[in-house]
């Protein structure tokens, strides 16, 4: 592993400088106010963090260092991981040395299967997903490094051997959470030694695994979930708790139990339950006017339409884009892609004028078309899809976290103050 180790360390190296230079030359410039909406509304739009694995353009998406989507959307999860921690895609010997370290450390200890298999068959397979992380965490290098005693100089490598070999089970242990569920608890072994990260997911969930296009939409899953900067929900969820050096796995579990939500990854789930409503009450192929009433009636009732919104995103989200090319290459007479189309006809002229214009963006997310694809290759138990997702956005979460230890990062720890406290200060401001 000397060629990623050496990489992320002159990285660090590199941003650690370039940090110093910003703190020294500028120590108190001011980047930006908070407002009063700002604290009130979920901090949306404060810049209070540091990332530098991905960067999201409200009107662009997503950027790994400078490649945006298409420039990276057939790539492997290997490179992608790669290019999240080190800052460049991998040259071919760097790519198959961490190939084949994954897939050295591909297997998840028979321990965790046991704890997963006594769990009910009505938990939730992120909850499975999050708990059978949790059950590996036992194995934490840094763990044990850190209660022996390491210097703050070495936090980083731990960490990412931690991350190395979270990842290289996240196939196994995900594809065996699908079989407990959903396929009689069969968990299907793999001698084969050359099996990549997706294509050791796409083997072991055991359905349509010698379709080549399956495999590839696996492969592109686990791409374009991979990270999608510091501030959302499951990633800051994950530098906070690493932040108190609770191990990447830890981290990690944590991290996933905020994906879970319906707002965040969990919304991928719920687009394609809405999905089903619309195919249940008006048969596989509606109309787009039926399309349109089906929205009308889920906003008059109160509830919000899967899939579509985003706290930083102002356009058509590029992951849907990317999807979207994929389902009208492979698999475009889906009536589920086709009511997705016709969704994305119909819901951002509604949303536009929905609350007096509230809704910041009108736009798809990337959930409002990625389960539709997985049910078209016959992923039905769409309860999975988050998992899917989580696999890819641990991802994020270890590069980001190994960055961050490299660069010394301190204790997350903002701020709050009472309702008391505000009606005072405001009270103290001129013109109040
Ligand atoms: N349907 C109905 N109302 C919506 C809406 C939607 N899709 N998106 C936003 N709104 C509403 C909000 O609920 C809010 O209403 P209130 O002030 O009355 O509470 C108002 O519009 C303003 O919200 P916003 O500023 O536009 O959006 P936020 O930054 O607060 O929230 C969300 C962003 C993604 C949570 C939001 O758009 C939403 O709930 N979308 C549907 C769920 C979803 O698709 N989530 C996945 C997002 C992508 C992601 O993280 N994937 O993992």
């Amino acid at each position: 592993m000397e060629k990623l180790i050496e990489k992320v360390k002159r990285r660090i190296e590199s941003l650690a400088q370039e940090l110093e230079h910003i703190y020294n030359d500028y120590p108190e410039a001011v980047i930006g106010e908070i407002t009063v909406k700002n604290i009130l509304g979920g901090m949306r739009g404060m810049k209070s963090l540091v990332c530098n694995t991905s960067y999201v353009d409200p009107y662009k998406g997503l950027f790994i260092s400078d490649l945006e989507i298409p420039d990276f959307e057939d790539k492997s999860p290997e490179e992608i991981f790669f290019l999240l921690v080190t800052g460049s895609l991998p040259s071919v010997d760097e790519l198959n040395e961490l190939k084949s370290e994954f897939n050295k450390r591909s297997r998840v200890p028979q321990h965790v299967w046991t704890t997963l298999k006594s769990m009910s068959q009505t938990t939730h397979p992120m909850t499975m997903f999050s708990i059978g992380i949790l059950a590996m965490e036992g194995e934490s290098v840094f763990k044990q490094k850190y209660a022996r005693g390491i210097p703050k100089s070495d936090y980083w490598k731990y960490t990412l051997e931690d991350s190395l070999n979270l990842i290289a089970k996240l196939p196994e242990l995900a594809a065996g959470i699908y079989r407990i569920l959903f396929m009689n608890g069969e968990l299907i072994d793999t001698s084969d030694e050359k099996l990549d990260l997706a294509g050791n997911l796409t083997y072991r969930l055991g359905f349509n695994r010698h379709n080549p296009s399956f495999a590839d939409l696996n492969r592109l899953y686990l791409v374009l979930h991979c990270d999608h900067e510091g501030g959302n929900v499951s990633a800051f969820t994950s530098r906070v708790v690493n932040s108190a050096l609770s191990n990447i796995y830890l981290a990690a579990s944590a991290g996933l139990n905020g994906l879970a939500g319906p707002l965040h990854g969990l919304a991928n789930q719920v687009c394609l339950n809405f999905i089903t409503c619309i195919h249940d009450q008006f048969g596989n192929n509606p109309t787009v006017d039926q399309v349109r009433d089906f929205v009308t009636a889920t906003l008059d009732a109160g509830k919000v339409i899967p899939g579509y919104g985003h706290a930083v995103l102002r356009v058509t989200d590029p992951r849907f884009t990317s999807f979207m090319k994929f389902g009208d290459a492979h698999c475009s007479d889906s009536p589920y892609l086709q009511t997705v189309k016709k969704l994305f006809q119909v819901v951002p002229d509604i949303l536009r004028s929905y609350k007096g214009g509230k809704v910041a963006n009108p736009w798809p997310n990337v959930d409002a078309i990625s389960g539709s694809l997985l049910y078209h290759y016959g992923m039905t138990h769409y309860e999975f899809y988050t998992v899917m997702f989580g696999i890819s956005r641990v991802l994020g979460f270890c590069a980001q976290n190994t960055i961050a230890r490299g660069l010394h990062q301190p204790i997350i720890r903002p701020k709050s103050v009472t309702t008391a406290w505000l009606k005072e200060y405001l009270k103290k401001q001129p013109g109040s």
